[in-house]
C-alpha cells in the first residue's frame, strides 16, 4: 500500500489547488488595498517583462550581426557614447519613478489607518494564533504574562478587570466583518512569527516585545487561510489559522454566540 500513499502525497497539492478554484495566477484580492498592491505588481511586471524581451531580442540580433565572417573578427563592435548614456539614463528614470510610486502605495497600505470600526489583537505563539476581541466596550482587557495558562488562558487575560468581562479570546478563528475598517495589533509570545494572508497581500512579522499594527477593510466574503510565513519551530507547518469574512450581522451573531460559549 506504500505506493498508494505515495500517489496520494503526489496529488495532495493538486487537490489543494483544485479547492482554491484552480487559479493559475494571483490569489483572490479581498481588501480595499490588495488591488493597489496588485496594480504596482503589474506595472513592475510589464516594465521588467518588456526589458527582458527587448534584451533577449537585442542579444540574438548582436550574435548574428557581429558573428565571425571571412575577414571580420567575431564580436567586433565599436563603442557608442550616446547609446551608453541613453541606456543608463532610462533605467535610472524608471527606478526613481517606481520608487516614488511605491512610496505612495506603501503609505496608502501601511500608513495612518482610517478610524477603525473594529480592533483585534492577534498574539502568535508556537504554533497557534490567539485572537482577542475587545467586545462591546471596544476596550481590550488587561493582560499579564503571569496569568498565562496554556490550556485555559493563552494570552494571560485578567478576567477580574472590568474591561475584560466582554472580551473574547479564540484560537485560530479570525472572523472579520465586510466593508468595515479593522485595526490589527499583532504580537508574539515566544519567537518571531509572520502573519500572512495571501488574499490580503499582507505579510507582517510578529516580534516578541513589539506590537505591530496593520489595517484592512475586507471587500469579499469567504473563508481563507492564515499562514505563518516565518519558520518558527518544528510545528511551523501546522500553524494555520482560519479567516472568515462575513456580513456585519453574521459577524455579530458569531461574536455573541462565541461569548456565550466562552462563559460556559
Ligand atoms: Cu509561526
Amino acid at each position: 500500500m506504500g505506493w498508494l500513499a505515495a500517489l496520494g502525497a503526489l496529488f495532495a497539492p493538486a487537490s489543494a489547488w483544485a479547492q482554491d478554484g484552480m487559479r493559475v495566477w494571483l490569489p483572490q484580492a479581498v481588501t480595499t488595498t490588495a488591488p493597489v498592491i496588485d496594480r504596482l505588481f503589474y506595472v513592475v511586471l510589464a516594465i521588467t517583462g518588456a526589458v527582458f524581451i527587448g534584451v533577449q531580442l537585442t542579444l540574438v540580433y548582436f550574435l548574428i550581426r557581429y558573428r565571425r565572417r571571412p575577414g571580420v573578427r567575431a564580436g567586433y563592435t565599436h563603442g557608442n557614447n550616446l547609446v551608453e548614456v541613453v541606456w543608463t539614463a532610462i533605467p535610472a528614470i524608471i527606478l526613481v519613478w517606481l520608487s516614488l510610486r511605491s512610496q505612495q502605495v506603501w503609505s496608502q497600505v501601511r500608513g495612518t489607518p482610517p478610524p477603525p470600526d473594529l480592533e483585534v489583537a492577534i498574539t502568535a505563539q508556537q504554533f497557534a494564533w490567539n485572537i482577542h476581541y475587545p467586545g462591546a466596550d471596544r476596550r481590550f482587557g488587561r493582560t499579564d504574562a503571569s496569568l498565562i495558562d496554556e490550556a485555559s488562558n493563552p494570552i494571560g487575560l485578567d478576567r477580574t478587570d472590568p474591561t475584560a468581562q466582554d472580551d473574547l479570546v479564540s484560537v485560530n478563528q479570525l472572523h472579520l466583518p465586510l466593508n468595515q475598517t479593522v485595526l490589527i495589533h499583532l504580537k508574539a509570545k515566544d519567537v518571531i512569527h509572520s502573519f500572512f494572508v495571501p488574499q490580503f497581500r499582507l505579510k507582517q512579522d510578529a516580534v516578541p516585545g513589539i506590537t505591530s499594527r496593520m489595517w484592512v477593510q475586507p471587500t469579499t466574503a469567504g473563508n481563507f487561510d492564515i499562514a505563518c510565513a516565518e519558520l518558527c519551530g518544528l510545528g511551523h507547518y501546522r500553524m494555520r489559522g482560519f479567516l472568515t469574512i462575513e456580513s456585519p450581522e453574521e459577524f455579530q451573531n458569531w461574536l455573541t454566540q462565541s461569548l456565550a460559549e466562552q462563559a460556559l
